[in-house]
This record gives structure tokens, sequence and C-alpha cells, in this order.
């Protein structure tokens, strides 16, 4: 019987690559009991299919880790493809939409098993049942098909992340990651869930509310470790709220100053948690390396926080610690949340000149745009029917949500138009400084440039009417494509663009 088990990690149309972390997460267990681990991961294989078709001949399963959108598409393509040539090769799917959606996910034809939550310890019990050919009904977690029915086994209580074994980072080609994305970097996770319950996040669904960490002196210890070995220069904290405990941030800044740390690294943390680290703070993560904190700003429109659940957030706070952030050297990063429900022209327009107005008194500050998503498991989702959101009945039809293009019953047609219009101008008004190398040429830099300054005119007067300069702008950005690795991202738009999502 074979010992090998090959993950496959569809694209999430991004240049920005790196090794997926759930795969190296549930890769160690696995490995530690004696199995051989392959990983596929599409962003880096241009011949995906056939090298996943031809991996799986000779091994028990294959896994594949996802979230909700455009994976789906290469997950189904992969799923029927092996269906095709070997209809008993068990396919099991895991991460963050199987865990939110189970029954639907597990309701696909070419899918046998779903794994919910956490996956360390459920996968490796799984893949041992698959090996000896025994029932799983006693593996907590999953979801399995028998004779045509589905039967799902109880929920696997969570595991703090201090007691989670270590990620299997030896399995990422990082030589490859690096051709694709232009720059050498690692994801790292210290923490685990997020106090808050913002009403259009699925945190709270797959890992609760109750936040817990890893001591300061294991990060410290592991992320030296880890960026020496591999030689990165860049680590991305993907914690949802890093800075709830602000002495351990503070523990970890001076251990890492201490080790000598020659890494920059980024966190993600909510506004008010920002709003407390004081100049010094900000200095001592800034010696340790830190250079960018990501804090999710959401709306300029104090109705739609309430709306977002997001009362904890205040203005005054946002704009104070900016300038902190920028006096100590850190670059604050927001996210915005365009056509939340309830958010209309005005509200729109409020967080437009939110964004100017920080941007301008804070300049280096940067701010990346969505448009709202409806995702299963966040508590909105229990609203569906009452704001007019009907949700895919099926798990492929859950392929076309996408933030960068969602088509929702009250954002639709022009007014849909519109707002494209308007966060393509919001991209060229100000700079933002993405993970992936910037590849432009240098006379597309200072055209982009000159366009930023009609493109702020034009926002702050909502003149949005014939955008001459986003047609520019897109002339040149098809020159820096060619340059760019040939990602997914590009066929994705096309397609996204051309089919309605599937909310009204
Ligand atoms: C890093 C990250 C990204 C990176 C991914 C880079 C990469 N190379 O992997 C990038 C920037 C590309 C990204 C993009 C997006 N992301 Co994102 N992202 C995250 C983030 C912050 C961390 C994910 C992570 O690695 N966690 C650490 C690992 C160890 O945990 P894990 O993924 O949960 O894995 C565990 C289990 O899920 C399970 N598991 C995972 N995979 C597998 C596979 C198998 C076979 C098994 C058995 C188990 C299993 O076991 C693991 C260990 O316990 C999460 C938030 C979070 N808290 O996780 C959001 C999150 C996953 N992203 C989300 C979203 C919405 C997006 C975007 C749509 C955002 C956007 N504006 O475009 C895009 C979608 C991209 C796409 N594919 O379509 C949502 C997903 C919601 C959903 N319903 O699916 C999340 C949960 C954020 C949130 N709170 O809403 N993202
Ligand atoms: S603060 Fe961030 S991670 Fe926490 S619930 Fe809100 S959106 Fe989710």
């Amino acid at each position: 019987m074979s010992k090998k088990i090959v993950f496959f990690f569809p694209s999430f149309a991004s240049s920005e690559a790196t090794a997926p972390l759930g795969i190296l997460a549930v890769a160690t267990p696995l490995l530690r009991a004696g199995y051989r681990v392959v990983l596929i991961d599409s962003t880096i294989t241009s011949n995906y299919k056939q090298r996943v078709l031809d991996e799986v001949r000779d091994a028990l399963c294959l896994g594949v880790s996802l979230v909700t959108g455009p994976m789906i598409r290469e997950t189904v393509e992969i799923a029927r493809a092996i269906k095709e040539r070997t209809p008993a090769f068990p396919i099991i799917l895991g991460g963050w939409h199987p865990s939110l959606l189970p029954t639907q996910t597990l309701e696909a034809s070419y899918v046998d098993y779903v794994v919910r939550g956490q996956g360390e310890e459920a996968l490796l019990e799984l893949v041992q049942h698959i090996e000896s050919g025994s029932a799983p009904d006693l593996v907590s977690g999953i979801g399995f098909k028998r004779e045509g029915k589905l039967i799902f086994t109880p929920e696997r209580p969570l595991r703090q992340i201090a007691d989670l074994p270590p990620k299997a980072y030896h399995l990422a080609d990082f030589d490859a990651y690096e051709r694709c994305c232009g720059r050498r970097w690692a994801m790292y996770i210290s923490s685990l869930a997020c106090p808050f319950n913002c009403a259009y996040c699925t945190n709270a669904g797959v890992y609760g509310r109750k936040w817990n960490a890893l001591e300061a002196e294991q990060f410290v210890e592991e992320t030296v470790d880890l960026t020496t070995r591999y030689n990165l220069e860049m680590l991305w904290v993907v914690d949802d709220n890093f800075l709830v405990d602000l002495d351990r941030a503070r523990g970890i800044a001076a251990g890492l100053v201490q080790a000598g740390a020659a890494f920059q690294w980024s966190i993600q943390a909510t506004t008010n948690l920002v709003a407390r680290l004081s100049l010094d703070d900000l200095k001592l993560l800034r010696r340790s390396g830190l250079h960018q904190i990501c804090q999710g700003a959401e709306s300029g429109s104090p109705k739609v926080l309430k709306a977002m659940n997001k009362d904890f957030q205040d203005f005054d706070s946002i704009y104070e610690s900016a300038g902190r952030c920028l006096a100590a050297g850190i670059r604050p990063s927001f996210n915005i949340i365009f056509a939340f429900p309830g958010e209309g022209r005005v509200e729109r327009q409020e967080t437009v000149r939110f964004i100017m107005d920080v941007c301008r008194r804070f300049p280096g500050s940067e701010f990346w745009t969505n448009i709202f998503t409806p995702y299963p498991g966040a508590p909105i989702i229990e609203k569906a029917a009452e704001i007019g959101i009907q949700l895919p009945n099926s798990f492929e039809g859950w392929a076309d949500f996408f933030p960068r293009y969602t088509k929702l019953p009250w954002l639709n047609g022009r007014e849909h138009e519109r707002l494209q219009i308007m966060r393509d101008f919001l991209r060229i008004a100000f700079d933002r400084v993405p993970i992936a190398a910037d590849r432009r040429r240098p006379v597309t830099r200072i055209v982009q440039k000159c366009i930023s300054i009609p493109a702020r005119w034009r926002l702050e007067h909502g003149a949005l009417a014939f955008p001459v300069e986003l047609w520019l702008n897109n002339k040149l950005k098809q020159r820096t494509a060619a340059l760019k690795p040939a990602v997914d991202a590009k066929r994705l738009e096309t397609a996204a663009q051309a089919a309605q999502v599937s909310c009204s």
C-alpha cells in the first residue's frame, strides 16, 4: 500500500506567491507518521494538471486546500480529471470553504471527504483509515460518504496554537516562489482567533473567539531560524489580530532586536489595538524589523461601521496612530470594504473622503479596497434572504465569489461600474506597496505618478465619467503584465467580469 500523499494548492489569482501554510501545517503529522508528502502549487507549476495526474498514480489520496472563490475552479478541474481516470481514488478537501460549508462541498460527486476546521490530527487519522480500509466513523471533524449518504462525525475541539506541531516549511520550493513573486518571503502564524466578531468575517465560525498565542520566545526562535534557514527577506505574520496581548508584542520586538534579526515582517491588527501602541513601542517594533501594520478600517461611515459590528473602532485614533506609525517608520496599511449592506452613495463618498484625508495628512499610509462579498459562515449571512442575497446552491456556484468583482443586488450595472472606476482611481491616486516586487518600467512609474494628480481631483469631485487616465494606466499595465509571471489573475479577471456573480 502506498505511503504517498499528494497535496494540491489551487491558484489564488495573485503573484504574491508563497507556500500555503494550511498544507504545511497538516503535512507535519503525516511526515512524522512515516508518510511521504508531495506538494503541487498551481501558482508555481505551469503544467499543474498533468503533474497532479502523474503524482496520484501511485499515491494513497489527494488533499486540496481552498478558500471560497476562484480556487474552486481548479479544484473541480483536478478532481474531475482524477475521477475520470480512477473513480475510486480518494479526494479530501480541507481549509476554509469546506470547513464553512461541509455539506454542500461533500455533495459534489468528485469529493470523497471533507475535513472541518483544524486539520493536523483529523487528516492523519483519516489517512490511516484510508490506508487500512477501515471505517472513519470515529475520526472527529470530518465528513464522508457511505452508500450514497453523507455522514458527518462530531466536531473536533479546537487546539491551542501552542499545542500544534511546527509547519513543514521544508516542503516549500522557495526558489520557485521567488521567481514568481520577485521576493523571497513566507507566512508565519503566531496566534489563533480574534476576540471581535465583525459582521462580514468568517473567523469566529472556524476558530471561535478565544484568542491564544505562542510565547514571545518561541516566536523569536522560530522566525529567526526560518528566515535564516531559507534565506527569507520577509515574513507576513498572518495572525488575525496580532496585538491582542501588547506585552507579548513588546517581548517579541525586544527578542528580535536582541537576536539581531535581519528580516522585515508585517502584521494584521485592529485599529483600536494599534492605537494603544506608544511611539516608543512602535520604534522598538520598527527596530525589530516590523515594516507594515495592516488594519481593517473598512469604511469611513460611522453608520456602516455600526452595521459591520465594528463599534470598537474610532476615527480619531486611526488618524493618531497613522501619524505615530509613520513617525516610527512603519507603513500603516488599511483595508476598505465597499458596498456593505446599508452603504449608499453618501456613505461611499464619506469613505472616499476619509481615504483621501488620511493619505494627504499622512503620506505613506496606504489603502486596499474590496467589494463586500457575502461569505458562508459570516454573521451577515444569517440575514442573506432579508438583504436579497441568493447564495449558490452548489459547491461550484461559489467559484465566482471574489471581492474584486462581486456584483450585488444593490450594486449592479452602472452602479457597479462606477464603483470599480472609483476603486481604480483610488489605486492610482495614492501609492501602495504590494508584496510582489515592483516590475514597472521607470517610464511607467513616472506616467502613473502624473495620472495620480487628475485621479485625486476626480475622486474629490466625484467626476468619474470618461476615465481616459484609467485607459492609459491599463495600457501601461499591459506592458508590465508581459514581464510578470504567468499566474491566473488576468484569466480570472476576464472570466469573472463576464460572469454575473450569482447573488442577485
Ligand atoms: C494568508 C491568507 C491569504 C493569502 C494566501 C497566500 C498563500 N500562499 O496561501 C492571500 C493574500 C493570497 C489571500 C487571499 C485571499 N483571501 Co485570504 N487569508 C489568509 C489568512 C490571513 C491566513 C491563511 C493561513 O495560511 N492561515 C494559517 C493556516 C495554518 O491555517 P488555515 O489556513 O486555517 O489551515 C488550517 C485548516 O483550515 C485546515 N486546512 C487547511 N488546508 C487544508 C487542506 C487539507 C487537505 C486539510 C485536510 C485541512 C486543511 O488545517 C489547517 C491547519 O489547522 C486567512 C485568515 C486566517 N485566519 O487563516 C485569510 C482568509 C483565508 N482569506 C480569506 C479571503 C476572503 C481571501 C480573499 C478573497 C481576499 C481578497 N480580498 O481577495 C483572497 C482569496 C484568494 C483566492 N484564492 O481566491 C478568508 C476566507 C473566507 C472563506 N470563506 O473562504 C479568510 C479566512 C480571512 C477572513 N477572516 O475572512 N489570503
Ligand atoms: S477584527 Fe478582523 S479578524 Fe477580527 S472579527 Fe473583525 S474582521 Fe475578523
